[in-house]
């Protein structure tokens, strides 16, 4: 039975991916942060079978421990503060979970893969993200980085330190740069879920308008359950190397609620929605688009979910999860 360990499993991607590897007859083992994580039950509920063990992506001797209790074959570290607008405010925190936590757990990796006579395969969740104010359009593996806040400097630090492990010690370490994923297990605060959610309850009557910031950033966004797949593929790869997944098609987040409101059948979205400054960032990142080429040429992945399907999913969804609410 092969044996994995994620890092960041009570997130959107760590689920869809422990039941990914749980449906290939995988073992899989999360690492959770402290001992009363109100996730812990969503993650026994979502994927039942799963081993939970308690360690911290900033304190690497939890890490050892985690690795030495795991006996993992494959290393997915998921594990980051993902929520862009949010490391403005705690840039520091956000470089020790997602910058150094990298590091962090590719030397635990390191250290139990010497004890062990078998290869330990590593994934590090790299982020479109990095890509910030782009270079080329659209994006490759190769365009030069140039991240635009501190959540994206501390993911290109993660992302050559997974390169730089791959080369100094001939690590299989490789690095999927993903673009924006999203499901219906999104968190509210990015704004698919926000856009999603709030359709939903103005559709129902609950609530008459929607807050945003930026209306003309343009991103690449995809179905998070075809990108884990992208994931699992990289490691099933003779060499480790680094993929760009994402659809190739960019929208606005003007195109996002007009999606969004034609789904619960609104058309006149425009006087629903209302911008305010609060949700402005220092720094945008304007347009993302993705050049998946080498990842369909070399892992044979391409996205199955189109943007209408996925934006019809996620309101579908807050459609249901709102009626529930007030029945
Ligand atoms: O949904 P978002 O918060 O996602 P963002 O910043 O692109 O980051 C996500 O994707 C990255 C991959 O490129 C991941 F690495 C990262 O961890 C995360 O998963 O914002 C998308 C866009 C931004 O341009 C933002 O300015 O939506 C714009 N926006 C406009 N109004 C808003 C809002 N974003 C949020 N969260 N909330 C708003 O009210």
């Amino acid at each position: 039975m092969t044996r994995a360990l994620i890092t960041g499993i009570t997130g959107q991607d760590g689920l869809y991916l422990a039941e990914l590897l749980v449906s290939k007859g995988y073992e899989v083992f999360g690492l959770i942060r402290g001992q009363n994580n109100p996730k812990y039950d969503l993650v026994r509920q979502t994927v039942p079978g799963v081993t939970l063990l308690t360690g911290d992506l900033t304190d690497v001797s939890s890490l050892v421990r985690v690795l030495a209790a795991a006996q993992p074959d494959e290393v997915y570290n998921l594990g980051a503060i993902s929520f862009v607008a949010y490391s403005w405010e705690n840039a520091s925190l956000t470089s020790d979970v997602t910058g150094k936590g990298v590091l962090n757990v590719l030397e635990a990796t390191r250290l139990y893969a010497a004890t062990t006579t078998s290869e330990v395969r590593f994934y590090q969740a790299s982020s479109s993200e990095m890509f910030g104010k782009v270079q080329q359009v659209p994006q490759t593996e190769a365009t030069l980085l140039w991240p635009r806040s501190p959540y994206g400097v501390a993911k290109v630090f993660g992302h050559y330190m997974t390169i730089n492990y791959r080369e100094s010690y001939g690590m299989h370490a490789s690095s999927g740069i993903l673009f924006n994923h999203e499901s219906p297990r999104r968190g509210p605060e990015f704004v698919t879920r926000k856009v999603s959610q709030a359709v939903a309850r103005i559709k129902l009557g609950l609530k008459d308008e929607i807050v945003l910031g930026n209306l003309d950033a343009k991103r690449d966004w995809g179905f998070a359950g075809d990108y884990v797949e992208a994931m699992w593929l990289m490691l099933q790869q003779p060499e480790a190397d680094d993929y760009v997944i994402a659809t190739g098609k960019t929208h606005s987040i003007r195109d996002l609620l007009a999606a969004a409101f034609a789904a619960a059948e609104i058309d006149d979205w425009e006087r629903y929605v209302r911008q305010d400054e609060r949700f402005m960032r220092p720094a945008e990142v304007d347009l993302l688009v993705g050049d998946a080429s080498k990842a369909r040429e070399r892992l044979g992945w391409k996205p199955r979910v189109d943007f209408e399907s996925l934006v019809g999913m996620m309101v579908e969804n807050d459609l249901a999860e709102q009626s529930a609410l007030v029945r």
